[in-house]
């Protein structure tokens, strides 16, 4: 139930859609032939699941906005003081071609698009694993629900994430992260209490730092200063949720949830973690 709160209907929408856009996986594994506005190929997957969450979001009322990595433009569907929800349909399609995990990520905003992190009302990310999960934040509190059908079921709440961090995951190509970056990583690397947990699908890397406590980063590269990843619809929501777990994020000097972005499609670098290691990521980038 969800009482009519707009943020309550767009989480039960985009979890009700989880499990259809899970079984429209099947036979959607090739290439478009179609870009993003980020230049990168698209897979049908990331279209059908594109087009399944704008036209369920969109007519939420209560939302006036809906955007997402996958088109370039936002959907304007309702009175502008409603709410705007940025999505990435599909975070990891390129791990359609060899069946790994992937997932789908929401931001929930108190403002147009583009906004700020500090406008999340609520953000979460589901994970197709072996099964289908929910990571939701909202009011400070962190919660992981298991879908199946049409039905929720809670399984944590108040996540926090683990005091003795075990995991890391860096993405980007060694030779393209900065010298300062490559310090940090080796240092992380030497240190014998961590693990390298790299799955090429944010969301369940990410999903694995919130399990067991870690740092995932897309850092800055060479010739992307900003690195991959898109503020909109993948740092804000993500280091919303890590922050409200009790976590940090960084974009190499503040959390990113303090950035004014400039465009809908901009890039941040991304670090997300437990406080110690992103305190250490931030003095080595300094
Ligand atoms: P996508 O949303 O288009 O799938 O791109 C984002 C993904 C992240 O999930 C992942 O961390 C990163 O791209 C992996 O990039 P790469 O293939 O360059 O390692
Ligand atoms: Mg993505």
């Amino acid at each position: 139930m969800t009482d009519g709160d707009p943020v309550d209907e767009v989480i039960e929408v985009i979890a009700q859609s989880a499990t259809e856009i899970r079984r429209g996986l099947v036979g959607r594994r090739e290439d478009a032939d179609a870009e993003n506005p980020s230049g990168e190929t698209q897979a049908e997957a990331d279209v059908y699941a594109d087009e399944l969450l704008a036209d369920r979001i969109s007519s939420i009322d209560g939302v006036c906005q809906y955007g997402s990595e996958e088109r370039q433009e936002t959907i304007d569907c309702g009175d502008e003081d409603g709410l705007s929800v940025g999505v990435d349909p599909l975070d990891g399609s390129s791990n359609l071609k060899s069946n790994n995990t992937m997932g789908t990520v929401f931001g929930i905003y108190d403002e147009p698009l583009p906004a700020p992190g500090t406008a999340l009302v609520a953000s979460g990310w589901i994970l197709y694993g072996p099964i289908t999960t929910m990571a939701c934040a909202r009011d400070g509190t962190v919660r992981k629900y298991e879908l199946a059908g049409d039905e929720r079921s809670l399984v944590d709440d108040g996540i926090t994430l683990p005091d003795d961090p075990l995991v890391y995951g860096f993405g980007g190509r060694v030779p393209d992260w900065s010298e300062a970056f490559e310090a940090f990583a080796r240092e992380v690397e030497s240190d014998d209490s961590l693990k390298l947990r790299y799955g090429g699908a944010m969301i369940g890397d990410v999903n694995q730092v919130l399990t067991y406590g870690g740092i995932f980063a897309y850092p800055a590269l060479e010739d992307a200063p900003r690195g991959k990843l898109r503020l909109q619809f993948e740092g804000n929501p993500i280091a919303y949720l890590v922050e409200a777990a009790g976590g940090s994020s960084s974009d190499g000097s503040g959390s990113i949830l303090e950035i004014e972005p400039d465009d809908l499609h901009d890039r941040v670098p991304v670090h997300v973690g437990n406080d110690e290691l992103i305190d250490r990521l931030e003095d080595a980038l300094e």
